[in-house]
């Protein structure tokens, strides 16, 4: 627990807001003032605000803000955690409840649209930002002027919603790990399929309550079992009982509507004037596509040099916490998140704020995995690539080679949505579960859990005879039919590591995932409408598995697997076409057959970046 000892104090010049105190620091901080004030917004709405000044610094500082929709109150932990190296270079922090949320005023909306520009008095947090900076300079006596602006995961979007229309003041910003498009590839749905465990625990958590103390109403200790007793989304949508607005949001727009649109930051970014650093984890088990999404679209709007991106071996918000060499059972060999708190996020905002050192050298900063290194990148996706095809061929092989079988050559396997396959291995605790969950870490788990499912497809070269060194874009392409009329393709890209690991007997064999998604059927003609799929009709998928930076090292084989469901983070797929998902009876849910090909005229196959040796 914070030790909270509340002083009177006063900073000097300071203008106060309704509430000021100062505080004892937490125990490995150094000391600082605290400040505690409601910042008016332009309607009149206040923002709760603490704000910490370093105790008997002489010189001015600028100013670092993040803001949240998860409590301020454990700010002072932060600055002793993931904060501690910003807090050593001298700053004064300003942490914000959002609208709506804990102590401050107004209606919370998740990941609130831009307000109308034909409304002058309309608000966002574009323009809840752009106030509070205003105020902060004006209020702040210590300070240069200067404003950075950070944060992970919403508050990652809240920075990146900081650079537009930003202040003046503004000279930084590192969304890090920001949700950019809920539907597409974020928190709510991957590529069509929605993400039910996410969607239903992680909304009903921020919306039954203002200040998240009231529990998700997910029953059990393995919610496997329990999302599987709920039967369709129809009995989620019971529990519910119409007090998860965003749940309202899923049922009533399944595809990728308006709605969506309005909400993704793609499509409403059109400038990119303040330096801005996306950071993002290559397995960050809620916001990947985010971090790659936003650097992207603003990447498209960089005429003068001032976009840059970081992606490391972490999960979500990796980078934030202690030394990140290991994930799960991956040791990645060095401290990759205290090297990048020290020596990419100090100098970054360093140079920007402090007018100290000089600009990043790199435009992009990716960690390699398999070699475990840094590399720089004057491009993203990596300039110099081939695109190289991994084909499934007969006797679960994958191999650089296309098929040549004729037009029957297939392999499948019936897909029960009664008997889904489990996405992480069992005890699939709640998300969050306090008493501790392996969601954080189950992008990184050994596939061998489930690739001897009949219901799991697997295809995996011979042992590498040189290493494959991938940096950009992969995809799969699968040619595949259903006796159903609807259906999911999972397809994850894993690295198989050699029986014998030296210094390391317990990684024989692992199968390390490198990349996955999952794409729902009915989109695979576009993602604004969906379409029946012809029962036994060969029809063609592509599931974007986005992007990786990794090296299959020599003495390794790459598999593929394919399966059609990825129990309970996703919902299952009826397999029986309905126009909404989310309105689908138990009766809907049939088991089908799944044929993916594997012939010359239907080479399925996963497309990678290689960049030559
Ligand atoms: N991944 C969280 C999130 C959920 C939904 C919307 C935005 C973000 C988070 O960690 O903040």
């Amino acid at each position: 627990m914070i030790r909270r000892r509340v002083l009177a104090l006063l900073l000097v010049g300071l203008v106060l807001a309704p509430v000021a105190r100062a505080q004892q620091p937490a125990d490995s901080l150094p000391p600082f003032d605290r400040v505690e004030a409601m910042i008016p917004m332009r309607d009149g709405v206040q923002l709760h605000t603490l704000i910490f000044v370093p105790k008997g610094v002489a010189e001015s500082l600028p100013i670092l803000l993040t803001r949240t929709p998860y409590g301020i109150d454990e700010s002072e932990r932060s600055l002793a955690r993931g904060y501690a190296e910003l807090v050593r270079d001298g700053y004064i922090f300003a942490f914000q409840d959002i609208r709506g949320r804990f102590k401050s005023e107004g209606e919370f909306l998740m990941n609130r649209p831009l307000h109308d520009p034909a409304n002058p008095r309309g608000v966002d947090e574009s323009t809840d930002t752009y106030d509070t900076i205003d105020w902060l300079i004006r209020q702040v006596p210590s300070t240069t002027g200067k404003v950075g602006v950070l944060g992970v995961s919403y508050p990652g979007w809240l920075a990146a919603m900081a650079g537009i229309n930003p202040h003046p003041a503004l000279k930084a910003i590192s969304p890090q790990a920001p949700m950019t498009d809920t539907w597409m590839g974020d928190d709510f749905f991957h590529q069509g399929a929605f993400r039910q465990t996410y969607g239903f625990e992680y909304g009903s958590e921020m919306e039954l309550s203002k200040d998240m103390s009231v529990p998700p109403p997910v029953g059990g200790y393995d919610t496997y079992d329990w999302y599987l007793a709920q039967g369709s989304l129809d009995d989620l949508t019971r529990v519910l009982a119409d007090r998860s607005p965003s749940w309202r949001n899923f049922v009533a727009h399944p595809s990728y509507d308006e709605f969506w649109r309005a909400r993704a930051l793609p499509s409403y970014l059109t400038r990119l004037s303040v330096p801005t650093l996306t950071v993002g984890g290559w397995w960050d088990q809620e916001d990947f596509y985010g971090a790659l999404a936003t650097y992207a679209a603003l990447e498209r709007l960089d005429t003068t040099g001032i976009n840059f991106l970081v992606v490391g071996p972490w999960n979500h918000g990796g980078w934030f916490r202690g030394d990140a060499q290991k994930l799960g059972s991956i040791d990645f060999g060095s401290a990759t998140g205290t090297y990048f708190r020290e020596q990419v996020l100090v100098p970054w905002f360093g140079y920007w704020l402090k007018d100290r050192g000089s600009p990043p050298s790199a435009e992009a900063l990716l960690f390699e995995g398999g070699s475990n290194r840094w590399r720089a990148f004057d491009a993203w996706p990596a300039k110099g690539t081939a695109e190289r095809s991994l084909y499934f061929r007969e006797n679960g092989r994958l191999s650089f080679d296309a098929p040549t079988a004729d037009d029957r050559a297939a392999d499948s396997y019936v897909s029960d949505p009664r008997h889904p396959v489990p996405y992480r291995r069992r005890p699939v605790q709640r998300t969050y579960d306090p008493r501790g969950s392996s969601w954080y870490t189950w992008l990184t788990e050994d596939q061998r859990f489930v690739d001897n499912r009949p219901d799991v497809l697997t295809w995996r070269t011979e042992p590498l005879t040189d290493d494959v060194t991938i940096a950009g874009n992969l995809a799969a392409h699968l040619f595949a039919s259903t006796t159903g009329s609807d259906c999911d393709w999972v397809v994850k890209l894993i690295d198989v590591f050699p029986d014998s690991v030296a210094g390391d007997p317990n990684m024989g064999g692992y199968e390390f995932m490198v990349a996955s998604d999952i794409l729902r059927g009915r989109y695979r003609k576009g993602f604004h409408r969906p379409v029946a799929v012809p029962p036994g009709a060969i029809e063609t998928y592509t599931v974007d598995l986005h992007q990786q930076s990794y090296r299959f090292l020599r003495g390794h084989r790459i598999m593929v697997q394919v399966q059609s469901t990825w129990f309970p983070l996703y919902d299952r797929n009826p397999q029986t076409f309905v126009a909404n998902i989310f309105h689908a009876k138990v009766s809907n849910f049939r088991a089908a057959t799944e044929r993916v090909f594997r012939s010359a005229r239907h080479p399925s196959h996963v497309t990678l970046p290689v960049l030559p040796e």
